[in-house]
């Protein structure tokens, strides 16, 4: 009893890590090799990132809100069509982003960690769909493409989670072990193309909802709803896209 009074008793700020985009930039996310293979038997491509430590080990401490939430991701920017992957065709890189965010969970039509609830599996590793655009706002240069809601030119695959930016929640089966994070995605899925680049990219990202949110970089003028804020490592040092799927 003694110890849920003290529990109760601390103020809420001290249950919550505050904000940190460089705390995060460990050897989880050292990235040193990458690889798309492409399995015949399976009519599946692999898609995998290598680290020098242990792959997903690092997830954010949860801050207590969806604003200025943190956001981990090693993520693939390629050169798919978004047409390939369900959106319209728009301008920007269509990426794979697997991440993983306490916070809050956009993954309503699954459930990662299996205990019957879908609202709860944000910390739990996971692929989304995005489309990159170039993005001076925020440090990482980069951000999610945003749209105006209700712009009926756009279109999003079947399993978004109902934001206005160019997401989807794919439910590809992710999994880490050791240094490798490496994510299954069935031929369908990305309309049999199996002939595109590619790249690998570990990073820290925000989510920003408007009205007073506390960014790594100070919060200085208006932010993207999903911004790139670090980048810790790229596969090709320079975001070339240089590698090809085998
Ligand atoms: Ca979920
Ligand atoms: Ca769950």
């Amino acid at each position: 009893m003694l110890q849920f009074f003290f529990l109760a008793s601390v103020p809420i700020g001290f249950l919550f890590a505050p904000i940190c985009g460089k705390c995060y930039n460990n050897d989880d996310f050292a990235i040193q090799s990458a690889s798309v293979r492409h399995h015949d038997d399976y009519a599946m491509t692999v898609w995998e990132i290598n680290v020098k430590g242990n792959a997903g080990a690092t997830t954010p401490k949860p801050v207590g809100e969806l604003n200025g939430a943190p956001v981990l991701g090693y993520v693939f920017p390629t050169t798919l069509k978004p047409t390939d992957v369900g959106f319209n065709q728009t301008e920007g890189i269509t990426a794979l982003a697997l991440t993983a965010h306490p916070d809050f969970d956009d993954t309503p039509m699954w459930d990662e960690n299996v205990d019957k609830n879908f609202g709860n599996d944000g910390v739990i590793w996971h692929p989304h769909w995005v489309i990159l655009v170039e993005d001076k706002r925020v440090e990482g240069g980069l951000s999610v493409k945003e749209f105006k809601k209700g712009d009926k030119t756009v279109k999003l695959p079947a399993n978004n989670p109902g934001m206005a930016m160019y997401m989807d929640s794919p439910g590809f089966q992710v999994v880490t072990k050791g240094n490798t994070i490496r994510v299954m995605v069935p031929d369908y899925r990305i309309s049999n193309k199996t002939d595109f680049k590619f790249d690998a990219v570990a990073c820290f990202m925000q989510v920003n909802t408007g009205g007073k949110a506390k960014h790594v970089d100070g919060g200085k003028g208006p932010k993207p709803m999903l911004g790139v804020y670090q980048v810790y490592s790229v596969a090709s040092g320079n975001l070339s896209l240089p590698y090809s799927v085998q």
